[in-house]
């Protein structure tokens, strides 16, 4: 894949970028100019705010390569996450910082019968579909694993949801025409990796997924280009699945008819797997047996319009709100509680937008008693699977959908 990439070295840019703050930022299309450093207190100050380009202020995790979150406000403006306030994850420091969209090109190669190369263009002459789909780092939440686990400490700022426009994955292989025998479809992007330390980051989908309405070739979200942190120019959307899948920068799909093997193989072998078994669980501190890829969240609820620490006047009514959403069949019911769990009531869902999308609910909620209270939120999918009241574990700190709770106090 070699051809079709144009990289600045990053490190000189990043530390020649350093101190111009948002200087030359404007009029950026598929291009990093700077990765601004505009650094600002955040919380308990364990958090910087950072600002990137075509970005707004977002919760640093790590710089090289660049990990941000979304700050948790965001959720509560809108039910699409604004492109400027969507999470950036990257394993890769070795990543593009400028890309020529007459130069890209998107190959199919491996186990078909046309072997392709894809212009932009041409990929946008193949249609046009959209969906509404949430995008979850498989490390969201990991932060309130306990025990602590290994790797970055994520808050539940690592998920977004957008609306995408692209092409069905189907509609690329079926053009190339998949060879019988072919098992596995293998996707890789414009990022590099920085050997012997970091493998390339290349993910697998089974023949079937791949093959299915599911999985899309998207080079629009929130009806603009992608942003560039977030995958410009085309980005693999796999709905339901974790964003571990969701490759950016695509620029590589290769068919295979056997299991993806040697360094390639890091991100499917090595890293994202859960325990092979029921809860994808094991005792607290232990280590699984066997293990499996991660694939579909689990459902999952929060509450956006209020937070940890919020104050309220008994008797007065608020309107509660929030999102709900699922690996994919979507969000039954939302229920809340004010009494620990003993007893829930039914929240209002707002807009539907999908299977795969945020569902947005609310509640008039008039607080009663003075002193704390704990409200928790419970959604419930139309799959039937529901929250637990208690977080099971595993060593990866993936999965969690444990009911969330909101400390107030009531005055
Ligand atoms: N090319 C490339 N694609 C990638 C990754 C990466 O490191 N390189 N990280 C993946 C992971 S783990 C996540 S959570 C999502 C994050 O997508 P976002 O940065 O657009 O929010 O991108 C995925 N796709
Ligand atoms: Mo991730």
């Amino acid at each position: 894949m070699g051809n079709n990439r144009q990289i600045i070295q990053y490190r000189r840019r990043f530390l020649q970028s350093a101190g111009l703050g948002l200087l030359g930022l404007a009029g950026m299309s598929g291009k990093i100019r700077a990765a601004a450093m505009q650094t600002l207190p955040f919380g308990n100050g364990e958090r910087e705010l950072v600002v990137y380009p075509q970005k707004r202020s977002l919760l640093r995790i790590t710089t090289r390569p660049p990990h941000l979150e979304t700050p948790f406000e965001v959720f509560d403006e809108s039910v699409l996450t604004p492109n400027d306030g969507f999470f950036v994850r990257y394993h890769l420091a070795d990543l593009p910082l400028s890309i020529d969209p007459d130069r890209y090109r998107l190959t199919v190669s491996g186990h078909v019968d046309t072997p392709l190369s894809l212009s932009l263009n041409a990929l946008k002459a193949m249609g046009r579909v959209e969906m509404v789909a949430v995008n979850q780092c498989a490390g969201n939440s990991r932060g309130y694993s306990s025990p602590r686990v290994f790797g970055a400490q994520l808050g539940n700022g690592s998920m977004g949801n957008a609306r995408w426009a692209g092409i069905p994955l189907r509609s690329i292989l079926e053009k190339a025409g998949i060879r019988s025998g072919a098992r596995l479809v293998a996707m890789n992007g414009l990022d590099r990796p920085v050997l012997p330390v970091t493998p390339d980051y290349v993910k697998t989908l089974e023949i079937e997924h791949a093959m299915s309405d599911e999985p899309l070739i998207a080079w629009e979200m929130n009806g603009q280009e992608i942003p560039f942190l977030n995958g410009y120019p085309v980005k693999l959307i796999v709905p339901g699945y974790f964003g571990t899948y969701w490759i950016k920068h695509l620029c590589e799909i290769h068919v295979l008819d056997h299991p993806l093997d040697g360094l390639d193989s890091f991100a499917m072998n090595r890293a994202y797997r859960v325990p092979d078994n029921e809860c994808f669980c094991v005792l607290p501190g232990t280590v699984p047996d066997r293990t499996r890829p991660i694939t579909r969240f689990r459902v999952r609820s929060f509450i956006t319009s209020l937070q940890n620490g919020s104050r309220l006047k008994a008797g007065q009514k608020i309107l509660l709100k929030g999102i709900a959403f699922d690996g994919g069949s979507g969000i039954k019911q939302v229920e809340i509680s004010s009494d620990g769990g003993r007893n829930w009531e039914m929240a209002v869902l707002g807009r539907d937008f999908g299977r795969f999308s945020f569902r947005e609910w609310r509640l008039d909620f008039v607080p009663e008693n003075q002193g704390e209270v704990m409200l928790m939120v419970r959604a419930t999918a139309n799959s039937g699977e529901t929250q637990p009241m208690t977080a099971s574990w595993n060593p990866g700190g993936y999965l969690r959908n444990v009911v969330e709770s909101v400390a107030i106090t009531v005055a």
